[in-house]
C-alpha cells in the first residue's frame, strides 16, 4: 500500500476500472443510432464502429466525435475487426434490413450468408460478448451460436426487448399508469408468431384480472387483441412512414449492454437457446432471462397457461423450420 509523503498516512488502493470497450459492427440506421445513444450514457469508455462501407463509419465517427464536448469522456473511433479484441461487447447491426411489407423472416438468407462471413472474422479476437440485433435475430443468434462456438452465455440476441418495451409503453398508455409499474413480456420469436405473456401481466403485482374490474374503461378481449396487434404490427408501421426503426431499438439495446457492463442482473426478454423449456430446444428464441457481467446467467421459468404455451411451440417450430432452410 503507498504511503503518503507529508504525513506517512496509508492511501486507499486506487479504485481499478477496467477500459469498457463496445464494438459496433454496421454502421447504419441502427448502430449509428445506438452508437449516439451509447456516447451519451457514460456506459463506455470506448465506441468503435466497424462497417463494410468504411467510409459511412468514418463519417459518423467525424459526426460523433464533434459532440464529445458534450458528454461524458469517451473514445470513438472506426476501425475493422481487429478491434473486436478487448471488447466487452460487439453489437452487431449488420446487414440488410426490412422494406416496407417485408416480413423479418425474409431477410434471412441473405443476412445469414454476412453472418457466416463476419462471424469468424469478429471471433478471432475473442471478444466476451456477441450482442445481436440484426434480423431475423433469432435465426441469426443461432447461427452466430454454431459458427462462433462461443458457450451460449456469450451469444445473446436483443430478442423481445424492444417488443416487451413497445408492450409496457401501449398498456401504460392505455391504463394511465407508469410504463415502469406494468410488468408484462412479450416472448418467443422478435416477428409475426411472438406471443403476449397475459396471464402473468401486471400492475404493480395487480394482474389484469383483478386489477381491470377496478378501472371504469370496462375492457374486452377485443382491447387486448388491439393492444397486441399494434405492439406486433409496430416495426411495419414505422417503417411504412420512416424506412427504419432506430431509436427505441437503441435505447433496448442500451438497456442490455448497460445490464452487461455494470453486471446489473436485469431480468430481460433476450433471444437464447432453449434446452427443453416447455419441451422446446435447439433453437434460439426470446424468455425473460438474467442478464450480467457473463451475458447470459440464467433463464426463469415463468408459468404459462395453456395457449401461451401452444403459441411459444408454434413460434418455435417456425423458427426451426427457418433454421432448416439454412443447412448450417
Ligand atoms: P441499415 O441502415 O441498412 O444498416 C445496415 C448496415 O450494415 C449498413 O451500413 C451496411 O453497410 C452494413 N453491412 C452490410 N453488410 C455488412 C458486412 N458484411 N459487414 C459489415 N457491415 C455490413 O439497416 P438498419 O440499421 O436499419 O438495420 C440493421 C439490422 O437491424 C436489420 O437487419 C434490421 O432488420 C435489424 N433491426 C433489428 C431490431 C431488433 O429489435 N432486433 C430492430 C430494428 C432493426
Amino acid at each position: 500500500m503507498p504511503k503518503n509523503s507529508c504525513c506517512e498516512m496509508e492511501l486507499p488502493e486506487t479504485d481499478y476500472q477496467a477500459t469498457r470497450k463496445v464494438a459496433i459492427v454496421g454502421a447504419g440506421q441502427v448502430g449509428a443510432t445506438f452508437a449516439f445513444t451509447l456516447m451519451q450514457s457514460g456506459l463506455a469508455d470506448k465506441i468503435v464502429l466497424i462497417d463494410v462501407n468504411a467510409e459511412l463509419a468514418q463519417g459518423h465517427v467525424m459526426d460523433l466525435n464533434h459532440g464529445l464536448l458534450f458528454v461524458p469522456p469517451v473514445k470513438i473511433s472506426a476501425g475493422d475487426y481487429s478491434e473486436c479484441e478487448d471488447a466487452n461487447i460487439v453489437v452487431i447491426t449488420a446487414g440488410a434490413g426490412q422494406k416496407p411489407g417485408e416480413t423479418r423472416l425474409d431477410l434471412v438468407q441473405k443476412n445469414a450468408a454476412i453472418f457466416q462471413n463476419i462471424i469468424p472474422q469478429i471471433v478471432r479476437y475473442n471478444p466476451k460478448i456477441l450482442l445481436i440485433v440484426s434480423n431475423p435475430v433469432d435465426v441469426l443468434t443461432y447461427v452466430a451460436l454454431k459458427v462462433s462456438g462461443y458457450p451460449l452465455n456469450r451469444v445473446i440476441g436483443s430478442g423481445t426487448v424492444l417488443d416487451t418495451a413497445r408492450f409496457r409503453s401501449l398498456l401504460s398508455a392505455h391504463c394511465e399508469v407508469d410504463a415502469r409499474n406494468v410488468h408484462a413480456y412479450i416472448i418467443g420469436e422478435h416477428g409475426d408468431s411472438e406471443v403476449a405473456v397475459w396471464s402473468q401481466a401486471n400492475i404493480a403485482g395487480i394482474t389484469f384480472d383483478q386489477y381491470c374490474p377496478t378501472c371504469h374503461k370496462h375492457c374486452s378481449e377485443m382491447d387486448k387483441e388491439q393492444i397486441f396487434q399494434k405492439v406486433k404490427n409496430a416495426a411495419y408501421e414505422i417503417i411504412r412512414r420512416k424506412g427504419a426503426t432506430n431509436f427505441a431499438v437503441s435505447l433496448a439495446l442500451l438497456r442490455i449492454v448497460g445490464s452487461i457492463l455494470r453486471d446489473e442482473q436485469s431480468v430481460l426478454t433476450v433471444s437464447t437457446l432453449l434446452d427443453n423449456y416447455y419441451g422446446i430446444s435447439d433453437v434460439c428464441l426470446s424468455i425473460p432471462a438474467i442478464v450480467n457481467r457473463d451475458g447470459l446467467s440464467r433463464i426463469l421459468s415463468i408459468e404459462l397457461n395453456e395457449t401461451e404455451r401452444q403459441q411459444l411451440q408454434s413460434s418455435a417450430n417456425l423458427l426451426k423450420q427457418t433454421i432448416r432452410q439454412l443447412y448450417i
